[in-house]
């Protein structure tokens, strides 16, 4: 059996559970167990004997009989459990993933969509990484890069058979994918910057301040995480970042505040654009992960027509790997936002981790 104990049942953390409770009824062979669950408020633990949870009324139960989140007593409760654990971190929190090494020294595995351990202090993904090898623990973050979409376990897989990287290119942001495939294209309805920024954020698909998007901040965490994985001390206050964000917006207060005054801007995209359109390019927010020059960088370009990045549709990312392997690049495209997917990512990584123990 596979105990699981979850912090963080928001968004992704409840389609986890959904995704988790369906398995767990079709399989009857299943060795998924979830038996704690955490927000920020609250945690609901099943009891000595270390029973599961009853999936159907988590969210009734985590309210009713749920106690007050304690950290210490959650990690301490599955670290005695009688079979191997693993603790699932939804959250976004730099608390949380200080806490990782703590979790390896309690014998936890763990898989998390939470970007923090591994693009924030250099040093503390270092001690995640030597604690874990030490100490025979997995950690799987396949989420946190692309959604679901098998975009760590591909470069682990290239790097750990002798492949040599040169490249990693690609459209890390579902938001900001939406937001340029909308906006600058040759043919079909021409919409204003203003506009489109305001139906994403409509639709959920921007953080509640789009300029947490518009910043390139979390682009340039997957490039740091990725960069980290081909083995170069990349750090965030290090890598070039274009923010896309007017200089005079960034200081507003609110996000309303910014929406509002985003129109008076149109023009400056709208010119950006009709420049690459005069070349048959249209512009794409990317991140690059060059190893070998060192020029990572996070950036708006124009590219050609022609070039794969210019025809994603929707919220789709696309990561291309140009190695010694694959001098014509592999290409990994495909739905990378959402709660749907996320989930998927995390469950394929608690998949890989119970094979493995
Ligand atoms: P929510 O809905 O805010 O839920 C957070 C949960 O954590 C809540 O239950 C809260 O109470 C709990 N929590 C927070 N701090 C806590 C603490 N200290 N102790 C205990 N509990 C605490 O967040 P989401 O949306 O469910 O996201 C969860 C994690 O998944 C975050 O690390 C996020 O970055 C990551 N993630 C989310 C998504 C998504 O679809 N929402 C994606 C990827 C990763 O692919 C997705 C995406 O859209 C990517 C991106 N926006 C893009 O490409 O444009």
């Amino acid at each position: 059996m596979v105990n699981i104990g979850i912090i963080g049942v928001g968004l992704v953390g409840s389609e986890l559970i959904s995704q988790l409770s369906a398995h767990i009824s079709q399989n009857k062979t299943s060795t998924f167990k979830v038996i704690a669950l955490m927000n920020s408020t609250k945690q609901l633990l099943s009891n000595s004997s270390y029973l599961p949870l009853n999936l159907s009324s988590w969210k009734k139960d985590l309210n009713t009989k749920g106690t007050t989140s304690n950290l210490t007593s959650f990690i301490n409760y599955l670290s005695e459990s009688p079979t191997l654990s693993v603790v699932i971190d939804n959250t976004s929190s730099q608390e949380i993933a200080n806490s990782y090494p703590l979790f390896i020294e309690k014998g936890l595995h763990i898989v998390t969509p939470n970007k923090k351990a591994f693009s924030s202090d250099l040093n503390l993904y270092k001690e995640i990484k030597e604690k874990s090898n030490e100490k025979k623990r997995f950690i799987y973050y396949e989420s946190t890069v692309g959604a679901g979409l098998p975009v760590l376990s591909t470069l682990t897989d290239l790097l750990r058979t002798g492949d040599k990287v040169i490249k990693i290119e690609g459209i890390f942001s579902g938001t900001l994918s939406y937001i340029f495939n909308e906006f600058s294209k040759l043919d079909g309805e021409k919409k204003k910057f203003s506009e489109i920024v305001g139906i994403a954020k409509e639709n959920g698909y921007t953080e509640p301040d789009p300029r947490d998007d518009l910043n390139g901040l979390d682009v340039a965490r997957k490039v740091v995480i990725l960069s980290r994985l081909v083995g170069k001390d990349l750090s965030l206050d290090t890598l070039p970042v274009e923010n896309i964000v007017p200089e005079p917006l960034r200081t507003l207060n609110s996000a309303t505040e910014f929406m509002a005054s985003l129109p008076q801007y149109d023009d400056h995209f709208e010119t950006l654009n009709t420049t690459a359109n005069k070349n048959r390019q249209v512009l794409r927010y990317v991140g690059v992960i060059d190893p070998i020059g060192g020029k990572s960088e996070v950036k708006l370009v124009s590219l050609p027509y022609s070039h794969p990045f210019a025809a994603l549709k929707g919220s789709d990312n696309i990561i291309a790997f140009t190695t010694e392997r694959f001098p014509s690049p592999l290409i990994i495209q495909g739905a990378g936002a959402g709660a749907a997917v996320t989930a998927f990512g995390i469950f394929s990584d608690l998949f890989k981790i119970s094979e493995r123990i």
